[in-house]
């Protein structure tokens, strides 16, 4: 409800071109002037600035981060991006949640939350996911043509919709840690979790999970020497709102382009150029040991390639092994 009314006073000094009164406001809302006090003192706790000029009212000056259903809303319809956005201020996991709506019949379906109780990594894995910082959005996939055989490689298709989206909006040079981390300078900014229903018939749809850190400042103990966030790579903070359509979009461009092929033949190079291993040494971790390698880039399935020691090319499947920097995380 609170979030509601900050979203209307909001809006009207973000179309306002000059100051607006606190009467003014009011009573286009319908509230009182404490009300509107309150709420200018709400949005400025979320990052924004105004101008408060005695008897002429309030100027926004600088734009902060008020993270909800309507500002993604419109950030989708700025980028021209078709989906009904669901947001949550909690929620278990965004993944579990767009799993609902695919059960349900619901076709483009974005779920974002600003916070998440039960976040999931692979594997069993956590993800962690703070309140009112981070960005935590699934899409939901229902594709008809799309053979279960080629769903894995919706992770890489979102990896590159996340890295450009970054790059786009921030001008930091995100790369892709295969098969489904963003890094920036050797720490992991997002990670990926697609995961797929399946029956006789085959794919009944996929969910392409997405965290990033966005706004954050510190990490709890056990990642904090593996993880970073754009505000900590950039100092300025983001709207996630923005952030968040901006990669919505994105990855309808890139899924356009997999789904001609249903493979990487036509993203391959622009992934290539944004892996983060590409020509260096590897440790390839799997069932039966490790193995330092050098990667060489993807094949067309998605795929990592990878030259051996003894010079003999190798192809990895990502669901079974593991893929580290020799000396560090990347
Ligand atoms: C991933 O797993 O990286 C996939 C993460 C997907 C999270 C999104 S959030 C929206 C959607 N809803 C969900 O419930 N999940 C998806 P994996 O490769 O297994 O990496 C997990 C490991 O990353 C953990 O074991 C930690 O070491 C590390 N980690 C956990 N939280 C992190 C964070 N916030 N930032 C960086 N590293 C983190």
């Amino acid at each position: 409800c609170r979030r509601k009314m900050k979203e209307k006073v909001l809006e009207l000094l973000e179309n306002a071109t000059g100051y607006l009164s606190g009467q003014y406001i009011s009573e286009m809302l319908n509230v009182s002037r404490t009300a509107v006090w309150k709420n200018i003192v709400a949005l400025r706790e979320d990052g924004y600035e105004f101008d408060a000029v005695n008897k002429r009212g309030y100027r926004l000056t600088k734009r902060g981060d008020l993270f909800s259903e309507k500002r993604i809303a419109h950030w989708l319809e700025v980028y021209g991006a078709n989906y009904r956005v669901h947001f949550k201020e909690t929620v278990n996991s965004t993944n579990a949640w767009a799993k609902a709506f695919a059960e349900n019949g619901d076709e483009n379906i974005l779920c974002v939350a600003d916070e998440q109780s039960g976040g999931r990594g692979r594997r069993g894995r956590t993800w962690a996911s703070k309140k009112g910082q981070d960005i935590f959005m699934s899409l939901l996939i229902k594709e008809k043509a799309l053979k279960t055989e080629n769903a894995s490689m919706l992770t890489l298709v979102a990896a590159l919709a996340v890295a450009t989206g970054i790059k786009e909006l921030t001008g930091l040079e995100p790369f892709i840690k295969w098969p489904n981390d963003i890094v920036i300078q050797g720490k992991k900014l997002c990670g990926i979790l697609t995961e797929m229903s399946t029956d006789v018939d085959g794919l009944r749809y996929c969910v392409c999970g997405i965290g990033i850190n966005v706004n954050g400042k510190e990490f709890p103990e056990e990642i904090k020497d593996k993880a970073t966030s754009l505000y900590l790579e950039s100092t300025q903070q983001i709207e996630r709102a923005q952030l968040t359509a901006l990669i919505a979009k994105k990855f309808l461009k890139y899924m356009a382009i997999f789904m001609e092929t249903q493979d990487f033949s036509k993203l391959k190079k622009e992934y290539e150029d944004l892996l983060v291993n590409r020509g260096k040494k590897v440790k390839v971790l799997d069932s039966k040991g490790e193995y330092i390698a050098t990667a060489k880039g993807i094949d067309e399935r998605g795929e990592l390639l990878v030259c051996t020691e003894d010079g003999k090319m190798k192809t990895i499947f990502s669901g079974e092994v593991s893929v580290r920097g020799v000396y560090g995380y990347c």
